[in-house]
């Protein structure tokens, strides 16, 4: 078991607070995988305080430097993808085969910032006047406070990392307390790919302490926080009265619609991946299967066959489909959805309670849950659950579909299976999701993808790509006047 510390100028230091907290296994509650310092306000000051001085010196290294560090770090993480994979599936449960596609993810994360250091940026626009030049080109605002959840312990992490250091910003990150140990292995390894000190810090603890100081500090110029819609809300409210400028990456209810033409094994392959992969602890799961009536009947029938056969168990074996949920309490509010969802009068498929058969009696296992006949508004339709809970809705043909599929406050990722090329485009242009998949399940983001979310999703920014370079720098417009006199904008133009 190690003994994780926070990662403070370039040092590893327990907190000043003298208090720790512990990690254990959620798919065998006796294994402690780690114990971690659990900080307080001084510790993050003390962060703070050192990324404000590595600011000075790191905005100003080229960018190209910055990102040869981001290469090194990528390769790193290349040599040492399985040891991460294992940390996180026994930090978080979620299977093997998904936490190296995590990994996976943090490294074509880490080599797309090393690309993006030597091109991407600013551009050139001619001047209304003569002997005047026009660009923007961009740069870093300072000290960003990182605030990340459990589901893609180091996945999602590295979508704010690198683009906020690559920008010449320092960071702080606060990881979620149940998946602590990845984002204490990339400190490492940012120290070994020779990040300078004070540029990456981790700063351990809950977030009504660490997550709040950060929020409220004066020198933090930002946020990005990717978590549930409440705390979203209370972040986006802070950021508002102090300008700090806020990206949010909130809830979602996703769809996948299947029209009555799909190729059904397709389409199921597609759910089964996207509502039960993660254990359903998403927020691109697919928690709604919207079928057109037609192949209503069918399509259940054949989904819960394959539900049914899937295996649980501890993520470390390589044949196991769905592991554990994160944690009891995520477990108790999965059940109560599955109780709400009885009470509503929804029909039980399959699953519905906690699975404790052989190894799993010492984790948190849910049986993979589905409903149907679920009416759209039910509370089952309609609120971000975060587990292996399915609700299956019939619509009479597209129209209906698609306006089912649009009755949500979110609006993240939809998925569309239909072999008509009309009706794929029409769904395309109707849906209000952020990413559309055709023929592929609500699941699947690229790093070099624009990714998040229209509605309360979020607050209209995007993760990857380089449109998060954008959350993380500020537009500079230069206007270089080489005429040697007073040229008057919308004055001079007019003769
Ligand atoms: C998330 O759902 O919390 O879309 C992030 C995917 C992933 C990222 C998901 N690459 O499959």
């Amino acid at each position: 078991m190690k003994q994780y510390k926070n990662f403070i100028g370039g040092e590893f230091l327990d907190s000043k607070s003298g208090r720790t907290f512990e990690n254990r296994n959620p798919a065998n509650w006796d294994e402690v995988v780690g114990i971690f310092p659990k900080s307080n306000i001084e510790d993050l000051n003390d962060a703070i305080g050192v990324a404000k001085k590595a600011y000075e010196e790191w905005r100003r290294m080229p960018w190209p430097m910055r990102s040869d560090i981001m290469r090194k770090v990528a390769e790193i993480m290349i040599a040492r993808k399985e040891d991460l994979a294992q940390i996180m599936t026994r930090e978080m449960g979620k299977v093997i085969k998904e936490t190296r596609g995590d990994t996976q993810e943090g490294i074509d994360t880490a080599l797309y910032a090393s690309v993006e250091g030597r091109k991407y940026f600013g551009y050139t626009l001619p001047s209304e006047l003569r002997n005047k030049s026009c660009m923007t080109r961009r740069d870093p605002l300072g000290v960003w406070g990182l605030i990340t959840p459990w589901n893609f312990p180091i996945a999602i992490p590295t979508w704010k990392i690198f683009p906020c250091l690559l920008s010449g910003n320092t960071a702080i990150i606060k990881p979620a307390t149940y998946t602590p140990a990845s984002v204490g292995e990339l400190a490492q390894i940012f120290k070994d790919a020779g990040l300078p000190d004070g540029v990456l810090n981790v700063v351990y603890g809950g977030g009504s302490e660490i997550g709040e100081g950060l929020l409220n500090h004066k020198d933090i110029v930002g946020i990005s926080f990717t978590g549930s819609s409440d705390i979203g809300q209370r972040i986006g409210e802070v950021c508002g009265k102090t300008l700090k400028r806020c990206s949010l990456e909130l809830g979602g209810k996703n769809g996948q619609v299947v029209l009555k033409d799909a190729n059904l094994e397709l389409a199921l392959e597609g759910v089964l991946w996207g509502a039960f992969g993660t254990t359903g602890q998403r927020c691109t799961a697919t928690s709604r299967l919207i079928l057109e009536a037609p192949i209503y009947d069918k399509f259940i029938d054949m989904l819960k066959s394959r539900t049914d056969a899937l295996k649980l168990g501890d993520g470390l074996n390589e044949d196991v489909d769905v592991g554990p949920l994160v944690s009891e309490s995520q477990r108790e509010s999965i059940h109560s959805y599955v109780e709400i969802g009885r009470k509503e009068g929804a029909r039980l498929i399959t699953g519905g309670g906690p699975y404790e058969e052989g190894e799993c009696s010492k984790g948190w296992f849910y049986k993979p849950t589905i409903f149907a006949d679920v009416g759209p508004n039910m509370r089952i339709a309609q609120e971000e659950i975060f587990g292996p809970v399915l609700s299956v809705i019939k619509a009479r043909d597209f129209q209906e579909a698609m306006s089912i599929l649009n009755n949500t406050v979110y609006g993240l990722s939809s998925a569309i299976y239909t072999n008509d090329l009309n009706l794929a485009h029409k769904a395309i242009e109707i849906a209000e999701t952020g990413i559309v998949y055709i023929n592929a399940p609500t699941i699947g983001a690229e790093c070099h993808l624009p990714f998040g979310g229209m509605k309360n999703t979020g607050n209209g920014h995007r993760e990857g790509g380089w449109t998060a370079y954008e959350i993380f720098t500020e537009i500079k417009t230069v206007y270089i006047d080489y005429s040697g006199c007073l040229q008057k904008a919308q004055i001079d133009t007019a003769k």
